[in-house]
């Protein structure tokens, strides 16, 4: 995963212009006043936001040069571009890994488009490849060996288009953003692992130039450790992006403000984070609660930036050299009391 520009930690945030919304869901009705892509820029400025992620659906790649002037007015900057591989009727069975050669082409055709858009008009620091529709509702609807093929051949072809018209200067990394179910039953590229997988079945040449865009909801939604995705990532060198939120349990997917319902999943994320010098942006992918306001439009974003801080400061409060000493000597009680007192600030 190449990556030319790198960040102080926690001073570049970017949250997707789809996290200000007016709410609803297949059960409940909107609570809040739909709300314009240009109206939602200052909400989330003001909530410390520095950089937005698009879809190309909200921001199609023939208006992009025109909003980047709106972009540059608010003093904001494109943190992430991603093409729409699952609203559209046609992914309905998946996007590049769909049964039809001309959907395939359709997803990866539009992917190119919106990689160049990004580029070229909105200087997007990186590219993602949500994995959507991908994968199956009934376990025969497809072989799945041929169709995880098509994933890397997508991956591929994403990239060499990129490479030829930009040229290695120019390129962004291209992150596959795991999700183990929802909209499907079972997703290709379902968690880290399975992403890292799909990277090494790359064209040797390519794959130094995709990477991992772990979010911490889909994490949990496996079941799985997201601080451990995270070091996984970390170790192979494919760290390129994270999606901040918070789940309980595999549910649902909850994207809950970063913090508001694990906040020891949360500390250990930060913890990792700051302790291997993650350099890249700090992402945001959440959702308001219904019962937000239309005053509170940006309020899970504002809260997750605040949360974020606050577990910078639990971080600040470990004796790093106390907490290497229990681990070598194995002592997890140990362990155990150091980030509780780290966590909740008490001194005892
Ligand atoms: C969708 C999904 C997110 C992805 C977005 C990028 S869209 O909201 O739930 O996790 O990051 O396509
Ligand atoms: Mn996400």
């Amino acid at each position: 995963m190449i990556r030319k520009i790198s960040y102080k930690f926690g001073t570049a945030f970017s949250a997707g212009e789809w996290n200000i919304n007016g709410g609803g869901s297949r059960f409940t009705a909107g609570t809040r006043a739909p709300i314009a892509m240009a109206k939602k820029l200052p909400l989330l400025r003001k909530a410390g936001v520095t950089h937005l992620e698009f879809h190309d659906t909200e921001l199609p790649p023939d208006q992009t040069k025109k909003f980047r002037k709106l972009l540059d007015k608010e003093g904001l900057k494109t943190g992430m571009v991603t093409a729409n591989l699952f609203r559209r009727r046609e992914f309905i069975n998946g996007a590049y890994d769909s049964p039809d050669p001309k959907v395939r082409k359709m997803a990866i055709d539009i992917s190119k488009r919106y990689l160049a858009a990004g580029i070229n008009d909105l200087d997007a620091e990186t590219y993602v490849y949500w994995v959507g529709t991908a994968g199956f509702d009934h376990e025969f609807a497809k072989d799945h060996v041929t169709h995880i093929k098509y994933i890397v051949d997508a991956l591929n072809q994403l990239v060499e288009f990129g490479l030829e018209q930009f040229g290695e200067d120019q390129m962004i990394p291209i992150l596959i953003e795991p999700k183990p179910n929802e909209p499907r039953n079972y997703m290709y590229g379902g968690t880290v692992g399975d992403a890292l997988a799909l990277i090494s079945m790359m064209d040797p040449k390519l794959a130094p130039w995709v990477g991992i865009n772990p979010e911490q909801a889909h994490s949990t939604m496996a079941g799985l450790s997201y601080s451990l995705d995270l070091s996984m990532a970390l170790a192979a060198g494919k760290l390129g992006h994270i999606h901040l939120n918070d789940q309980s349990r595999p549910a649902f997917d909850q994207d809950y403000a970063f913090g508001d319902t694990d906040p020891l999943g949360c500390f250990a994320a930060v913890w990792t984070l700051k302790k291997n010098n993650y350099n890249g942006m700090i992402g945001i992918d959440v959702q308001p609660y219904g019962t937000d306001t239309g005053d509170q439009y940006a309020e899970s974003v504002a809260r997750t930036i605040r949360n974020f801080k606050r577990f910078v400061a639990c971080c600040d409060r470990i004796d790093d050299k106390k907490l290497a000493a229990l681990q070598a000597k194995s002592d997890q009680a140990g362990v155990a009391d150091l980030v509780a007192k780290a966590l909740t600030g008490a001194r005892m």
